[in-house]
């Protein structure tokens, strides 16, 4: 079996398992590794006043984990800038907020071939090369310049903007001819593929063939969507472990005979918080008698602090979240608890199972994995009910959810009622082909489909 190489923006460092930081995709891609006996090559998240292109080797078991220092003005240009500041806002449909800036767009394509330098020395013959997210497009363009012509495929994590979003973005032909590069474009969604297919045949007067391949720029590659799942075994067998039972029983003893709803996101503008707030204000408006019945907890980790649409987010999020409890809290209730630090996993699937109603509204998700957790996380005997957002990939595959459209506040506030009262049977028929489908589509089946046509490729 081949030699596969993971590359990432960030890399997990060897022996940080267990249930608890880590996150699912990286449980998973430490698996996949393990089984390949892999190299994961990416950013160290260190900065060095100078950069040396020197690698830190690290070795787990058969796994090695190979990582570099960046500058100071590659954080700042490449990170900070075009990943964060001008792809992650236009790839989420927010235009208004994407910055455009030559020196971002020079520091992204001097990242990717600082990477691809790295990397190239440690590619073997026969090696096969996943190459994940929005950081890293010019990767392949970068390593076959250096003469690697391995396999290479491309992950995208997060949403493939429809095209005539996707041109405000004065590098978009030059973006695109660089996956052209990889041997595979992967999207998390049906929806995100069908827009990159509708850019290559309307935009750049590129093909699609019969197989799935896509023709433009004198070059082919696979196009599929390969939606992600959660590593379910991890997540039950954490779910069910000592602190996620303890942290379930401190949140029922704090719910006074209340019902919870909850929400857990990084704190990302994606995530439609705000939205969520005024819906859940909207059920306090038009239910007299759900007051002091319900509360809202809300779990926002910080993330991105310097980039300045985040800093306004969090300044929003503590002024509406403080007016709706300034308005309807009582001497002993409060409507919204509104907490943002971040949760271990196995705590977090103690909090999702102490929870009527998991609110996942995304104004735009690439898939969304809180969605799952919080079904994977419920009580089968008496499971709660998923609230999600149409704009989460999460909702091609999660149907039988209570799918709403986050900017229509009345519908979320009106799906918010129909959870709470919504009777056992129903919850249950519903949790039950959710959890199938969780199982049927777990973390494994993505990538081993991925690796499949990555080889076929
Ligand atoms: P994210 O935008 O980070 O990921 P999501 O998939 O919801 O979104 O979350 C990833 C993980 O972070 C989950 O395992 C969740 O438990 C954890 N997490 C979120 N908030 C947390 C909190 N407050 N405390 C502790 N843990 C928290 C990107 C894309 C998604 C896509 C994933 C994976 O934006 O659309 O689903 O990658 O491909």
């Amino acid at each position: 079996m081949a030699r596969l190489i993971v590359v990432s923006n960030r890399v997990q460092p060897p022996g940080d398992g267990g249930e608890g930081s880590v996150g699912g995709l990286a449980m998973a891609l430490a698996a996949a590794l393990r089984e390949h006996s892999g190299v994961w090559f990416g950013w160290s998240g260190q900065i060095t006043p100078e950069y040396t292109g020197q690698i830190s080797m690290q070795r787990s078991g058969d796994v090695t984990v190979a990582t570099v220092d960046l500058e100071e003005q590659d954080r700042q240009e490449y990170y900070n800038g075009y990943a964060n500041r001008t792809l992650w806002p236009l790839f989420h449909y927010r235009v208004d907020l994407s910055a455009y800036e030559r020196s971002f767009s020079e520091g992204y394509g001097r990242v990717n071939a600082r990477f691809a330098e790295a990397l190239a020395p440690l590619v073997a013959e026969g090696d096969v090369i996943w190459v994940h997210d929005y950081h890293l497009i010019p990767l392949a363009r970068e390593l076959r310049a250096r003469g690697v012509n391995n396999r290479i495929g491309f992950f995208l994590h997060i949403p493939w903007p429809s095209r005539r979003l996707l041109v405000t973005l004065p590098d978009h032909q030059e973006l695109v001819e660089a996956l052209f590069d990889y041997d595979l474009i992967g999207f998390q969604t049906e929806d995100s593929a069908g827009a990159f297919r509708d850019y290559v045949t309307g935009e750049i007067e590129g093909e699609m063939d019969d197989e799935g391949r896509a023709r433009a720029f004198g070059r082919t590659a696979q196009v599929g969507a390969f939606p992600i799942g959660l590593d379910i075994e991890n997540f039950e067998a954490a779910a069910h472990g000592e602190v996620a039972l303890a942290e379930y029983e401190r949140m029922v003893a704090s719910l006074n005979g209340r019902e919870m709803i909850v929400g857990v996101d990084r704190l990302d503008y994606s995530k439609g918080l705000e939205e969520r707030f005024l819906a859940y204000e909207q059920v306090l408006e038009d239910h007299e008698a759900l007051r002091e019945q319900v509360f809202l907890l809300q779990i926002a980790t910080p993330s991105r602090e310097e980039v300045d649409a985040y800093q306004d987010l969090r300044a929003r999020l503590d002024a509406v979240s403080g007016r709706i409890n300034g308005a309807f809290a009582t001497v002993d209730w409060v409507p919204i608890r509104y907490v943002n630090r971040a949760y271990r996993r196995d705590e977090l699937a103690g909090v999702y199972r102490a929870a009527k109603i998991g609110l996942v509204t995304p104004l735009r998700d690439g898939m969304n994995l809180v969605a799952k957790e919080y079904i994977a996380a419920q009580d089968p005997d008496d499971p709660g009910v998923l609230v999600l957002s149409q704009f989460a990939g999460a909702s091609e595959q999660m149907g039988q959810a209570l799918i709403v459209n986050p900017f229509d506040r009345a519908q979320v506030a009106e799906a918010i009622a129909a959870g709470l009262s919504m009777p056992k049977a129903e919850r249950v028929a519903r949790w039950r082909e959710l959890m199938d489908g969780l199982r049927a589509s777990d973390v494994n089946a993505w990538r081993e489909a991925f690796v499949r046509a990555l080889m076929q490729s």
